[in-house]
This record gives C-alpha cells, structure tokens and sequence, in this order.
C-alpha cells in the first residue's frame, strides 16, 4: 500500500508575507515657522587671486563667524561645516524669505566684503513643511571676479 505523502504546510511557511500594517498616524501638524541653518559648503574654485578665500556669511546683517573668528579660510577643494561659520541661523515664517550671502573678505577689517552670491530660504517652502521636517535647498554660487569660482552652499530649513 501506497499512502499519499502529504507535504507539510510548514515547509511552505518560509515564503509567508508579512500582511502590510497600515498604522494610523494623527495628522502632521504643519510648521508655523522655520529654523533656517547652514548645512554645507564646498569649494570648486575660489574668488581671491592668492588662492585662497576669506569667507564670511551675512544673515539678517549678521557676519558668521562672528565671535571666535573674523572669517572660515577656504580653497578649491574644500569642505566647510557649520561649525566653521559659527552656526549661521536664521528664523523665518511662513510669509517671510531669509537669503544666506557668501563674503569675501579682506583684512584687516575682515567686514562685510564682497558679495560672491547667496541662497535663500523661502517662506513658501517653510509652509509646506511639518513641525521637524527638513528640506535642504542647494545653490551653486559662481562667477569670475576677481578670478573664476564656484561654490555650492547647502542649507537647511527645519519646521518648528
Ligand atoms: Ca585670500
Ligand atoms: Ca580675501
């Protein structure tokens, strides 16, 4: 006699799926303002004819660095962080612009200097964020005077 083998549910039990679980989440609450921070920059070329540039950023009038530090040194290849500004901020509403400007400095007053380009934060796009969440806008800031660069900037907008 020849009894019918039954195959074991088990041994098919290795390809079971998970269900997906649909988890009910409360509605995000959208931001009423933003915390507008530096993220990031890196230098491709940099402005100074001697190689290297001393940078500063202008936010709301305010210069980073501004306390330990006249200005954060860069040269082409390099890679700047917050912390190298002094943490440049910025807070905006949901109405309001704030435009991050990428100095260029000279001593020995190491004030504002020029203007290499900037780049803003939008009220518009603070609106559409949550309470925590973040969007970084990036920007290429370039141009040829006194001598050719170009400088990516990063930034980040954090809804409150
Ligand atoms: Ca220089
Ligand atoms: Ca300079």
């Amino acid at each position: 006699m020849h009894s019918r083998k039954t195959i074991a549910a088990l041994a098919v039990a290795g390809g079971l799926i998970t269900p997906a679980v649909l988890t009910a989440t409360p509605a995000a609450a959208a931001a009423a303002s933003c915390r507008v921070t530096l993220y990031d920059i890196d230098a491709g070329s940099v402005a100074d004819r001697d190689g290297r540039d001393e940078l500063r950023f202008r936010v709301e009038g305010n210069l980073f660095p501004r306390f330990d530090a006249k200005y954060y040194p860069m040269r082409a290849g390099g890679d700047g962080d917050p912390a190298d500004f002094e943490h440049p901020v910025a807070i905006i509403s949901r109405h309001d612009d704030v435009r991050f400007s990428l100095r260029e400095t000279e001593g020995p007053a190491w004030g504002a200097g020029d203007n290499l380009g900037s780049v803003v934060a939008r009220g518009s796009t603070c609106a559409g964020l949550d309470r925590n969440e973040t969007e970084i806008v990036t920007e290429t800031l370039a141009g040829r005077q006194p001598t050719r660069y170009e400088y990516v900037v990063r930034i980040k907008l954090t809804g409150l």
